[in-house]
């Protein structure tokens, strides 16, 4: 077989340079929001997001699973750099991509925020006081102290990436190991792509970070153009 520029661009293994680039310092928020792997894909694309998971939380039930959930809630975790971004627009996002005002009809999906310190506690107080004199209606949200997140089966992790086989075999060379692969600002990033979020001329700004083999990258410019009609 010939080597083309192309296939030894397909067999290349390395670390994205926006993975081996990450800020030490990162502050953690979660939240749930109905179905995770909406807010999986809208929160990876937003600038300053470094790391996103989605998992279970909020219930008693030891080792929850997506089948034995109990009285936990799906829920999603993200790591940001608060130089970037800072928790009150996280929250702006949560409030505005989500219908908190529904008791939902499974307490799996119902809207919540887990706080991690009294200062995010003081913010999403006051972001669902404003949210509630702005609105005039119930608000179902509960706010209640980060305890324990339980990691979601790989499967759910990025879930929107994974159904696109010729961009996660890319991953897989890079990160044959799966929890590489999920704290992958990368993967966090195409994952946002890939679910609608983001323009072409921002994912040429960032492809070269992104690790990327040509064809994965053609492919995510053309999933891309789809869903801005080739604007
Ligand atoms: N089965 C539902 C929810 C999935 S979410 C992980 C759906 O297909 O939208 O609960």
């Amino acid at each position: 077989m010939t080597l083309t520029k192309e296939s030894i661009d397909e067999k290349r293994v390395k670390i994205p340079p926006i993975d081996s680039s990450v800020p030490s310092k990162t502050e953690t928020a979660t939240f749930s929001m109905g179905c995770f792997w909406g807010p999986d894909a809208l929160f990876g694309s937003t600038p300053g997001v470094v790391r996103t998971r989605v998992g279970y939380a909020g219930g008693q039930t030891a080792n929850p699973t997506y089948y034995n959930i109990g009285d936990h809630i799906e829920t999603i975790q993200i790591d940001y750099d608060p130089g970037v971004i800072y928790y009150e627009k996280l929250l702006n996002i949560f409030w505005k991509s989500h219908n908190p005002h529904t008791p939902g009809w499974l307490r799996q999906y119902m809207s919540a925020i887990f706080h991690h310190n009294d200062q995010q506690e003081q913010f999403a107080i006051e972001t669902l006081r404003n949210r509630s004199r702005d609105t005039q209606k119930t608000i179902h949200t509960e706010i209640m102290p980060f305890s324990k997140f339980y990691l979601a089966e790989g499967y759910h992790q990025k879930y929107n990436l994974k159904q696109y086989p010729e961009l996660i075999s890319d991953y897989i060379s890079i990160y044959p190991d799966e929890e590489d692969f999920i704290h992958s600002t990368s993967a966090a990033k195409v994952n946002g792509y890939v679910s609608g979020y983001g323009t072409l001329r921002g994912f040429e700004a960032e492809v070269k970070s992104l690790g990327l083999s040509l064809s994965a990258s053609e492919k995510i410019r053309d999933i891309i153009s789809r869903f801005k009609g080739d604007k």
